[in-house]
């Protein structure tokens, strides 16, 4: 949540759960007005797929077969509640009334979500409109960092946590390189080193920077107060 890029077309992630998903719907409507072969991607939770809009959503963009691909990534919970206890159904049929395809894949494979994406993203540029893809997945940390501090009760067990730490996507991807002979262990380490380095010199410019100031949100320009006034 609370971050965007409209310089890499990322139209901003928002407070409001389910909020994006009419807004990737708009996105789509403009790439397809536009014909650049653009495509629109929302991501979403388990606890967000709930949401009445996202049965809106379905229905505009298979009817007007907009370039849209719905990523739901079902980590089991919404905040602290587990799917079991607010979720009826099965996430990945929602879409199959509306004639939207979709599928079911692990979310921890990179692999796997680059083959989905993939058709996805190529149905789309074709014309086809919308494809969904539940991507089943786990947060191995809190919801918020400071859970433990208020939270009386668990909400789920350290045996779960630790069976899916063994399944860490990260250290997965790259033991697979490794086997596949696609790294070697130099190799591996290298792309370490320059990641610690990238986020060091990320915190080190955060923590050097000014704190902005509210007249900085209109100079950055996501809403100019200017145009607000026109439209
Ligand atoms: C409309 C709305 N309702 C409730 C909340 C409070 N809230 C924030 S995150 C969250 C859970 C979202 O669960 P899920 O969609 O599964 O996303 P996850 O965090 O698991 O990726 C809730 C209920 C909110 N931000 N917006
Ligand atoms: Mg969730």
């Amino acid at each position: 949540m609370h971050v965007a890029d409209l310089s890499k077309g990322m139209l901003g992630a928002n407070g409001i759960v389910g909020g994006g998903m009419a807004i990737a719907a708009g996105a789509a409507l403009s790439a397809q007005l536009q014909g650049r072969g653009q495509v629109a991607v929302v991501f979403f939770g388990d606890g967000a797929a709930s949401e009445g809009v996202l049965s809106e959503v379905f229905n505009i963009a298979a009817l007007w077969k907009l370039p849209l691909v719905f990523v739901c990534e079902n980590n089991l919970y919404s905040e602290f509640s587990p799917s079991a206890t607010v979720t009826a159904g099965s996430l990945v049929d929602r879409p199959r009334p509306y004639g939207i395809p979709t599928t079911s894949i692990d979310g921890n494979d990179v692999v796997a979500v680059w083959a989905a994406a993939g058709e996805a993203v190529s149905r789309a540029r074709q014309g086809l409109g919308p494809s969904f893809i539940e991507a089943r997945t786990y947060r191995l940390r809190g919801h918020l960092e400071a859970e433990a501090g208020f939270i009386q009760t668990k909400y789920r067990t350290d045996e779960e946590v630790a069976s899916w730490a063994k399944r860490d996507p990260i250290p997965a991807v790259a033991a697979r390189l490794l086997a596949q002979g696609y790294l070697a262990e130099d190799g591996l380490a290298q792309i370490d080193s320059a990641v610690m380095l990238e986020v060091a010199e990320a915190v080190r410019f955060a923590e050097a920077s000014e704190v902005p100031d509210m007249s900085y949100v209109e100079a950055a320009g996501f809403i100019r107060s200017a145009e607000l006034g026109s439209r």
